[in-house]
């Protein structure tokens, strides 16, 4: 599984602590390698701040991952080029967020991501990203003992 961290990400723990918490970003990704464990999976994290390396970096792991977890910060909001990535790859995908953004301004209720993803998990600080994984490794379990597969 890979695990894709947008743009600002990296100042996770460091400002605005009241809207994303004091969990820094190493934190989350210790988190996500201790819950990957039990479920059998492993996971590569990979954070950038520039749309076409966040495009990248879909289309390489895509070679090499089931599927992501995508916490795409503010390009969640304006990127037709991730979505085409994603969308591109045939992985699945959980789109997740630190913050409620629908408890936010009203540019962040839309998402470019959430019609292809599998599902969303949005305002449970850095746990959105542990309750997207274990979301997204049932859904591939499902699909891969559906029967007739
Ligand atoms: O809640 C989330 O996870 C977001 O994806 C975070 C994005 C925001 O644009 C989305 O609407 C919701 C922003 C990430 C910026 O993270 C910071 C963390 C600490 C200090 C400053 C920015």
């Amino acid at each position: 599984m890979a695990v894709v961290h947008g743009p600002n990400l990296n100042l996770l723990g460091t400002r605005e602590p009241q809207v994303y918490g004091s969990v820094t970003l190493d934190d989350v990704n210790a988190a996500l390698a201790r819950a990957a464990a039990p479920l059998g999976v492993e996971v590569e994290f990979h954070q950038s701040n520039h749309e076409g390396a966040l495009v990248d970096f879909v289309q390489d792991a895509a070679r090499r991952v089931h599927g992501f977890v995508v916490n795409a910060g503010a390009y969640t909001h304006t990127s037709i080029a991730l979505r085409d990535a994603l969308a591109g790859v045939a992985r699945p995908y959980v789109e997740v967020h630190v913050s409620n953004v629908f408890a936010r301004e009203r540019f962040r209720h839309r998402s470019y991501l959430a019609g292809g993803a599998v599902g969303v998990v949005s305002g449970f600080g850095a746990a959105s990203y542990t309750l997207g994984l274990s979301g997204l490794v049932e859904h591939l379990r499902k699909e891969v003992l559906r029967p007739g597969s």
